[in-house]
């Protein structure tokens, strides 16, 4: 029995907001777990402080699958991303308390390392086709195997996935929601040529990425799919809003690129028809908000059941913490696939000291009993909360769409 003693909520922004969850047991081991949901943080801090933490004091921190069980059934209320949040904070801690009482870092407590390391993909973004591709280069040159491509659209002022920053992108920026504008016939015409171009420059023993979050119907999306065919494209990603998991089939009926879609999953059954019928090929869904590694888990093997791998979502939103648990998931885990890495910034590193390591275009969470994260809450303090927003996306006529 490890009994818990207290737990607690750290809000800080070294950048950007995290939200971290401590649980502490009755010996003094202490485990983290993230719980930011991005621009909605606040929603989940109070759950888990009115909620959930008054519930977790006195069980055994052991009794992992048992405690998910009594937060997701018990709440009556199942899913959704602030609940799911929520249950994955308290799920990692848990495993991290596991694997630090064990002496054993948590992909050995998973079952231990299918693989040597998580292969990642970085993210090449520029204003326009040949800044882009000036950054892909440089991602080669450091090591990385898989590269994200995602450029400006002519015309258009700004989009999803382009920064100011070439190494860190971060789209929740503003004190209330900033506008950008939208056209799909624009970016129909300049997603083609920018994977021209990069399998020029690039060659092709590089995987290429897309992300089109999720802007298009099924028809075009099947469109833009069938266009990059001759580029190979590792994956398409949420190239429609993934409510409707029917509308995959009409995509897949058009293009044989792989398809990947899930990072705003938060259960297995938001992706079970989707997996079952093989309308994808890679489930984005993450630790942090799809109800941390045991749910994960339970989508995991499903998926490996239809030939469909897993490529979590990886962006800064996702503190160190979720970063750690994805790669002790993805190491262990049979049907990996790939995970996104988009790098943190040095303040966001300081705060959360982490094992976890690159090399080579691979990540490995390295052999620290435990998820091998830690936060430093002198420095964190230091970091008050900061309302930060993702965009809003409009049509050029003023319609609100999909950002
Ligand atoms: C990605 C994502 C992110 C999200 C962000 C929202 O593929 O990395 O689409 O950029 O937009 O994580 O919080
Ligand atoms: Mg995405």
């Amino acid at each position: 029995m490890a009994e818990i003693e207290a737990a607690r909520v750290i809000v800080t922004s070294p950048g950007r907001n995290f939200v971290t969850l401590e649980v502490r047991t009755k010996d003094g081991v202490t485990g983290l777990g993230d719980a930011t949901l991005n621009g909605r943080e606040l929603s989940v801090a109070s759950y888990l402080g009115d909620h959930v933490i008054p519930c977790l004091i006195g069980r055994d921190a052991h009794r992992i699958e048992d405690i998910w069980q009594y937060l997701y059934k018990g709440a009556y209320w199942r899913r959704g991303p602030v609940t799911m949040t929520a249950i994955a904070a308290v799920d990692m801690a848990l495993w991290d308390i596991k694997g630090k009482v064990a002496g054993l870092p948590v992909y050995q407590l998973l079952g231990g390392a299918s693989r040597e390391g998580c292969m990642v993909y970085g993210h090449a973004n520029g204003a326009d086709i040949e800044a882009t591709i000036e950054a892909a280069l440089d991602y080669r040159e450091q090591g990385y195997k898989a590269i994200r491509l995602q450029s400006g659209v002519p015309g258009l002022a700004s989009t999803y996935g382009v920064s100011k920053d070439r190494y860190f992108y971060e789209p929740a920026d503003a004190d209330l929601p900033s506008e950008n504008l939208w056209s799909t016939e624009k970016y129909l015409r300049s997603v083609p040529p920018l994977f021209e171009a990069g399998r020029e420059a690039l060659g092709w023993d590089v995987h290429l990425l897309h992300d089109v979050h999720h802007r298009l119907t099924p028809i075009e999306a099947g469109r833009l799919g069938r266009d990059l065919e001759p580029y190979r494209p590792f994956w398409l990603e949420d190239a429609t809003p993934a409510e409707n998991q029917e509308a995959f089939r009409l995509i897949r009926r058009h293009t044989t690129t792989p398809l990947a879609v899930g990072e705003i999953f938060n259960s297995v059954h938001d992706c079970r028809q989707l997996i079952q019928e093989q309308l994808i090929d890679y489930v984005r869904a993450t630790v942090v908000h799809a109800g941390g590694i045991t749910h994960l888990r339970r989508i995991a093997a499903l998926a490996d059941l239809y030939q469909v791998r897993t490529g979590c979502h990886g962006a800064t939103d996702l503190s160190p913490v979720s970063m750690a648990a994805a790669l002790h998931f993805g190491l262990s885990v049979p049907n990996f696939g790939i995970q996104e890495y988009m790098r943190h910034t040095p303040e966001t590193d300081a705060v959360f000291p982490h094992a976890y390591r690159f090399q080579d275009g691979m990540m490995h969470p390295g052999d620290t009993p435990g998820l091998g994260v830690g936060i430093d809450e002198t420095l964190a303090a230091k970091h008050p909360y900061k309302r930060a927003y993702l965009p809003v996306n409009r049509l050029q006529d003023g319609t609100l769409f999909n950002w």
